[in-house]
C-alpha cells in the first residue's frame, strides 16, 4: 500500500489525550493517515524571523506530523493576504470585499514553493499525496518543478465561483493552470465541479475527454465532486457523553421553557450572520406572541482577526445584537445570546440536542458541517428541525431541511414560524432521511473515495505501461 501525504494550510491533529476541540475533519485525516502511515505537513502557525526550512516533526497519536515556521512577511502576505483577503472572499462571491495587492500574489507564489522545497525531500516514490485547500493551488506545480512525479491529488473545500467571477482575478489563468499540475481535482458538489470546468472549456479553451477528465493547457487532469462529511456515529454517540447531558441540561434549565434557535459558525461574513439576525428580528415583529417563547443563542468564536474585514463585521453584529435586545429584552430575559467563545465538540453536541432548530444560512459555503453535526446530534424521538441555506453545499445533500434564501429576512422569519410550529410526526421523518444521508455519506467515505480515485489512476497508469 502506498503511503499518503497530506498537506494542509494548518496541521491540527488530536493529540490522543482526548482533546476535545479538535475537528472532525482533524480526525478523520488522521485515521487514513495512521492507516497509510502517512505525514501530515504544514504550517506550525508560528512565525520565525527568517525562513530556515527546518521542519518540527512529531508524533502524534501514531501520525508523524511536519510542520515549518513561517516568516511574518509570509503571514501577512500569504496567508491574511493572498488566500483569506484574495481568494476567500472571491470564491465566496464576495467581490467587494477581494483584495488585489501584487505582493499578496507574490508571497503566495513564495509560500507555495517554500512548502514544496521542504517538503520534496521528504517524499518517496510511490506515496500518494493529497492537498488541501485554496491556500495551496499551485503547490503541484511547484512540486513538479523539483521533478516529483508522484500521484498528487487536491480538494477545495470552499465554493468555486462562476466563470464570470474567476474571470475578475487577476491571474486568474495561471491559478487555474496550476490545478493542471495535480492528477485529481475534488469539489465539494457537482455544481462547484461544473463551475470550474465551463472555466476550462469557455475560457481555457479547453475539452471534456472523458467523463470525469478535463485537457487544458496540454495536460489532462480528473475531476470530481466528493462531498465532505462528519464522523456521524461519533458525533451521535458525543451527543450522549456525559459532559454533553450537562451542558443539555444547563441550556434547557436556562431557556426556561422557551424553545432554543441554535447557530454555530466562525465569526466570518461568509456564513450569514447579520442576515440571519435581520431575519430574526423579523420573526419577533412579525410574531409579537413568539417574544417570549424563544431564544436565539448564536455561538461565533472569532476567526481570522489579522484580516480588517473580520474586524468589522465583529462590530456589526455587536451592534446588531445589542439593537434587538435593547428592543425586545423583558427584566427577565433576552431573546438573543450572542457569545465569541470557542467550545468543546461534546458541549457543542449538547447544544445542538437541546436546540428546538438550527439556523444554518451561509451566503455561500463550500459543504458546511455544522448542519450534519446538528442532525446527528438529536435526538431520534424528539429532532429538532434544520433551516438550511440553498447556498450551501450541503443543502444538495439535506434536501430534507427548510431551504431557505439567506439575503431575505421574510424566508428566514417564515422557516423560524414553520419550524417551530412543525408536528413531531413531521420532524422525524424529515429528519430520518436527513440521518441517513449524514451517516451514509460520512467522512470516511468522502477520504476512500478520494482516495481511491487518486489510487485509481496509478491503476490506469500501470495498466497502460505493462
Ligand atoms: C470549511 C468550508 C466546509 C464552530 N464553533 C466551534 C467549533 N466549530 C466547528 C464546527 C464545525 C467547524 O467548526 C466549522 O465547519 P464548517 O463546515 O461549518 O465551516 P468552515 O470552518 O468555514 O470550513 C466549509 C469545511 O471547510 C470542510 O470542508 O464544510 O464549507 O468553509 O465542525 O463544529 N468547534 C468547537 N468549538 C466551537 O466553538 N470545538
Amino acid at each position: 500500500m502506498s503511503r499518503l501525504i497530506v498537506v494542509s494550510n494548518r496541521v491540527n491533529p488530536p493529540t490522543g489525550k482526548g482533546d476535545e476541540t479538535v475537528g472532525g475533519l482533524a480526525m478523520a485525516l488522521s485515521a487514513a493517515l495512521r492507516e497509510y502511515s502517512g505525514l501530515w505537513f504544514g504550517w506550525s502557525g508560528k512565525t520565525t524571523p527568517e525562513f530556515t526550512g527546518h521542519l518540527n516533526v512529531e508524533r502524534c497519536d501514531g501520525v508523524t506530523v511536519a510542520t515549518i515556521d513561517l516568516e511574518e512577511s509570509d503571514l501577512n502576505e500569504y496567508y491574511n493576504g493572498y488566500a483569506n483577503k484574495t481568494l476567500w472572499p472571491l470564491f465566496h462571491y464576495r467581490q467587494d470585499l477581494t483584495a488585489y495587492d501584487r505582493s499578496y500574489g507574490e508571497g503566495y507564489e513564495r509560500v507555495n514553493k517554500r512548502f514544496a522545497e521542504t517538503l520534496a525531500p521528504l517524499i518517496q516514490p510511490d506515496d500518494l499525496i493529497w492537498v488541501h485547500d485554496y491556500h495551496l493551488i499551485p503547490l503541484a506545480r511547484e512540486l513538479r518543478k523539483l521533478g516529483i512525479k508522484n500521484r498528487i491529488g487536491f480538494f477545495l473545500h470552499i465554493p468555486w465561483p462562476a466563470h464570470q467571477l474567476m474571470v475578475t482575478l487577476p491571474g486568474h489563468q495561471k491559478l487555474v493552470q496550476s490545478l493542471f499540475d495535480y492528477d485529481l481535482v475534488g469539489f465539494q458538489t457537482p455544481e462547484y465541479r461544473q463551475a470550474f470546468e465551463e472555466y476550462v472549456l469557455t475560457e481555457a479553451r479547453g475539452a471534456a475527454v472523458g467523463p470525469n477528465d478535463l485537457r487544458a493547457f496540454g495536460r489532462t487532469v480528473k475531476v470530481g465532486a466528493f462531498p465532505i462529511g462528519i464522523d456521524a456515529a461519533e458525533f451521535a454517540e458525543m451527543a450522549k457523553s456525559d459532559r454533553a447531558w450537562r451542558t443539555y441540561d444547563v441550556m434547557m434549565a436556562h431557556t426556561a421553557f422557551r424553545s432554543l434557535i441554535v447557530g454555530v459558525d466562525r465569526l466570518d461574513y461568509s456564513k450569514g450572520l447579520e442576515e440571519r439576525f435581520i431575519g430574526f428580528e423579523h420573526f419577533l415583529a412579525a410574531h409579537p406572541e413568539m417574544v417570549r417563547e424563544v431564544l436565539m443563542l448564536q455561538i461565533a468564536p472569532v476567526s481570522r482577526e489579522g484580516v480588517e474585514a473580520y474586524q468589522e463585521i465583529r462590530a456589526r453584529l455587536d451592534a446588531l445584537s445589542g439593537r434587538i435586545n435593547g428592543e425586545y429584552a423583558d427584566i427577565d430575559r433576552n431573546p438573543v445570546r450572542y457569545v465569541n467563545k470557542n467550545y468543546r465538540r461534546d458541549e457543542l453536541a449538547g447544544v445542538y440536542r437541546a436546540a428546538r432548530v438550527a439556523l444554518v444560512t451561509p451566503l455561500r459555503d463550500g459543504m458546511n458541517l455544522v448542519a450534519k453535526e446538528y442532525v446527528a446530534a438529536q435526538d431520534p424521538e424528539n429532532p429538532g428541525v434544520l433551516i438550511l441555506s440553498r447556498f450551501a453545499g450541503a443543502a444538495n445533500q439535506l434536501k430534507q431541511a427548510l431551504i431557505v434564501n439567506p439575503n431575505s429576512p421574510e424566508e428566514i422569519a417564515d422557516a423560524l414560524q414553520r419550524a417551530l410550529a412543525m408536528p413531531l410526526a413531521e420532524r422525524k421523518e424529515r429528519w430520518r432521511m436527513m440521518f441517513d444521508n449524514v451517516r451514509r455519506e460520512d467522512v470516511s467515505a468522502w477520504r476512500d473515495a478520494f482516495v481511491g480515485a487518486l489510487e485509481d489512476i496509478r491503476e490506469v497508469h500501470t495498466a497502460l505501461a505493462s
